[in-house]
């Protein structure tokens, strides 16, 4: 009985596992490069901390893809990184 109530206890007070399709990398696109960082501040950074946090990375790693990926082969080559980036730096 006290075995019972206790696993049920355990079960209940397990932290929520974090979401599996959090890319941790993502962030670092925008720790890397300044560009990056201020161009996907202005549409991603949803609480307005001004960072980018794990979570604000995620929809901004997929918007630069969508960007720089130039002949939609879902690969970004640093060529294509660089025209991006020179786009962004042009534009915004
Ligand atoms: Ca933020
Ligand atoms: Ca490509």
């Amino acid at each position: 009985m006290v075995g019972l109530l206790l696993t049920v206890l355990s079960v209940a007070t397990q932290p929520a596992p974090a979401p599996a399709s959090l890319n941790p990398h993502a962030v670092e696109l925008f720790e890397r490069d300044w560009v990056l960082d201020q161009w996907a501040r202005r549409t991603f950074d949803t609480n307005g901390d001004g960072r980018i946090s794990i979570e604000e990375a995620q929809p901004a790693a997929l918007a630069f893809k969508d960007l720089a990926d130039g002949d939609g082969d879902g690969r970004v080559t640093p060529y294509e990184y660089e025209r991006a980036r020179e786009f962004i730096l042009a534009r915004y």
